[in-house]
């Protein structure tokens, strides 16, 4: 076993600004932290080795801040880019801080505040492309209700949908190099938001004007708190090319959105999910939307985020030496995991159809087998217990 864990740039390992560098502000209380300076955050993000940064549109220029001040930032931003080697990996736009956004953005009930929206969201997708994102992520925080009957749930996908139109035209438009990443979320802010999965979201992309410019950015916490499988979720998304990006933290079930760092809660399925991300050679960012807890201070922070990374080439590593062992693969046989990857009976014909309702099957015969997940199971748990 690997001693260290240490990442290198081709991990592709990501951080937004607003993640290690969050001020510790929740709910009930107000800032325990100071805020990181954009520049700095990226040097230091070069000193762990990290590969990319992230960012909102006002994490990067404050609201308010003069074209002076946005210049300097910005100038300081590309030195600590181009002096460290980190990549920008991502920006997004802020749609849910400013009171202005309370009923919504593109959702919003207000028609100026859905062209507002639309105007920070073009203006965001400038400042992304001028340092290179290569996507676009939509986290519609503020789009949902706590009234049921304040939006017409139609005609609020409608309008979702003509946003999103929108920015693909523009996008194509300026010959950005960009593609768009929806995040779903089901509730929190709002008391239920619109497009809250995984599922309905890549369904919904489905009506866009061009679907493959937009895939989706999962996150494990927004999953988990549906009470849904991220592993299952995520295995679709891959099924449908449609992972285009992907937020890595760690959610207990039933709780308000924790944003732990990944690896710290639910083990065994981060464990299958860093696996199936190795084995299906996801290639893009590998981005952890995650924060120190609020008492955390200091170097603090930093160790949260190496031991985010940490997390996951530990368990990268663990999988690797899961799919090695001897004892797995014989598992897997008795289990027929192997033969689900074999067509069961391949397309359909008609000659076909009748030789298999010629085919004497005996049910009762076939219900006696077991398949053996008990030990299979086990050995899952021996790997990452450190037992195998
Ligand atoms: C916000 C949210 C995250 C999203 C960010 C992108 S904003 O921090 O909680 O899940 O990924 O807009
Ligand atoms: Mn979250
Ligand atoms: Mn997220």
């Amino acid at each position: 076993m690997s001693s260290s864990f240490t990442p290198k740039r081709e991990d592709k390992f990501a951080f937004g600004l607003w993640t290690i560098g969050h001020l510790g502000t929740d709910p009930f209380g107000t800032a325990t932290r100071p805020p990181i300076y954009p520049a700095d955050f990226v040097r230091k993000l070069g000193e762990l080795n990290v590969w990319g940064v992230s960012f909102h549109d006002d994490d990067l220029l404050p609201y308010k801040s003069t074209l002076a001040e946005q210049d300097k930032i910005k100038k300081d931003f590309r030195k600590a880019l181009d002096d460290s080697g980190v990549v920008v990996s991502m920006s997004t736009t802020n749609l849910f801080s400013h009171p202005v956004f309370k009923d919504g953005a593109f959702t919003s009930n207000d028609p100026q505040v859905r062209k507002y929206a639309i105007q920070k969201v073009l203006n965001a997708l400038d400042v992304g492309a001028e340092f290179g994102a290569p996507t676009a992520v939509f986290w519609g925080g503020r789009e949902g209700v706590e009234a049921a009957g304040s939006k017409y749930p139609l005609d609020a996908l409608e309008r979702y949908r003509e946003a999103l139109n929108y920015f693909i035209g523009y996008i194509k438009d300026k010959g950005y190099k960009m593609r768009m990443a929806l995040e779903p979320k089901p509730n929190e802010p709002r008391g239920d938001t619109f497009l809250p999965t995984i599922g309905h979201m890549m369904a919904f992309i489905e009506t866009l004007e061009d679907p493959s410019m937009v895939g989706i950015n999962p996150e494990v916490a927004h999953e988990t708190m549906a009470g849904l499988s991220f592993y299952q979720g995520v295995a679709q998304a891959i099924w449908q090319k449609k992972l285009f990006h992907i937020d890595l933290n760690d959610q207990k079930i039933g709780r308000y959105d924790q944003d732990l760092r990944f690896g710290s809660e639910g083990i065994k399925d981060n464990f299958f999910l860093v696996r199936m991300l190795e084995k299906t050679g996801y290639s893009g960012p590998k981005h952890f939307d995650s924060r120190p807890y609020r008492n955390e201070h200091g170097d603090g922070i930093w160790e949260f985020a190496k031991n985010s990374m940490r997390n996951y080439l530990a368990l990268a590593e663990k999988a690797r030496a899961y799919d090695a062992d001897p004892d797995v693969q014989a598992a897997h046989k008795v289990s027929g995991h192997d033969t689900l990857a074999q067509p069961t009976i391949g397309g359909y014909s008609s000659d076909s159809a009748d030789k298999l309702k010629q085919e004497v099957f005996d049910a009762d015969k076939l219900a006696e087998r077991s398949y053996f997940n008990e030990r299979l199971d086990q050995l899952a748990i021996d790997h990452i217990l450190g037992l195998k």
